[in-house]
C-alpha cells in the first residue's frame, strides 16, 4: 500500500534531505522518488506539471492531493500535518519560521553553493567563491554565538528550524568549512543526530543502483 507521504529528491540534495528528515524522526513513513537532475527530469513537462518551480524537493500528501514546494514551506506544511516541531506557542513558531528564513538567506545559499563549486557540479570563479566562504563562515560564527547555552534553537524542543539549519549545516565540511570553529555548532549537532529515528541521507534517500 502507498504511503500517505511522497517525497521527489535526489541523494545529494540537502532541501529533499530536511523534508526526509522530519518524516523520519516522526516516524512517519513514506515513498520516496528519486529525480535524476544530470538527466534533466526535472525540466521535464510531467515533473514541472507536479513541482512549481520544476526543482526537488517536491511533497505529495495523498490525503488531500495537495502538492507542496520549497523545504522551508514544505517543513512548516509537515509540522501542521504531523502535529510535531512546530513549536510550543506561536511565539515559538514564529521564531521557528524566522530562523529557517534566516538560515536560506544567510546560510544555505553560502554553504551550498561553496559544496557544489567543490563538489563540481557549479563553475565559479574564485572571487566569487570566495564571497560564498567569506559570507558562510559569517553565518556559522552567527548560529554558533546563538547556540551558546542552549540545546535547540527555539524554545526547549527540537523544532523546524533545528531540521532545517541541520540539513545545511550538515553540508557544510563538504563546502569547506571547518566545523571545529564553531563548537555549540558541533554541540548542536551532536544533539541532532542522537535523536530517535535520525537517519543519514543516503539511508533516507538511496541513490539509484547503477
Ligand atoms: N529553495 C529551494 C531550493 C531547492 C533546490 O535548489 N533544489 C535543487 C536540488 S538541491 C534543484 O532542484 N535544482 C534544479 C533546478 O533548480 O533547476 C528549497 O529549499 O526547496
Amino acid at each position: 500500500m502507498s504511503a500517505r507521504y511522497e517525497l521527489y529528491g535526489l541523494y545529494l540534495s540537502g532541501p529533499a534531505y530536511k523534508v526526509a528528515l522530519m518524516l523520519s524522526l516522526a516516524h512517519e513513513p513514506f515513498d520516496y522518488v528519486h529525480v535524476n537532475l544530470r538527466a534533466g527530469e526535472h525540466k521535464t513537462d510531467a515533473f514541472r506539471a507536479k513541482s512549481k518551480f520544476g526543482q526537488v524537493p517536491l511533497l505529495v500528501d495523498h490525503s488531500n492531493g495537495q502538492h507542496v514546494v520549497q523545504s522551508m514551506v514544505i517543513l512548516d506544511y509537515l509540522a501542521d500535518k504531523l502535529g510535531q516541531f512546530g513549536g510550543a506557542s506561536l511565539a515559538e513558531r514564529i521564531e521557528a519560521r524566522q530562523w529557517m528564513a534566516w538560515g536560506w538567506d544567510r546560510l544555505s545559499i553560502n554553504l551550498y553553493r561553496a559544496r557544489a563549486a567543490k563538489l563540481g557540479f557549479r563553475q565559479l570563479d574564485p572571487a566569487t567563491l570566495a564571497v560564498y566562504e567569506a559570507d558562510g563562515k559569517a553565518a556559522l560564527e552567527w548560529l554558533n554565538d546563538s547556540l551558546k547555552g542552549r540545546t535547540w534553537l527555539v524554545g526547549d524542543h527540537v523544532t523546524m528550524a533545528d531540521i532545517d539549519l541541520y540539513g545545511t549545516v550538515r553540508y557544510a565540511p563538504e563546502g569547506g568549512f571547518d566545523l571545529s570553529a564553531y563548537p555549540h555548532v558541533e554541540a548542536w549537532m551532536q544533539h541532532f543526530e542522537a535523536l530517535d529515528g535520525f537517519q543519514q541521507a543516503d539511508v533516507l534517500m538511496p541513490a539509484p543502483k547503477a
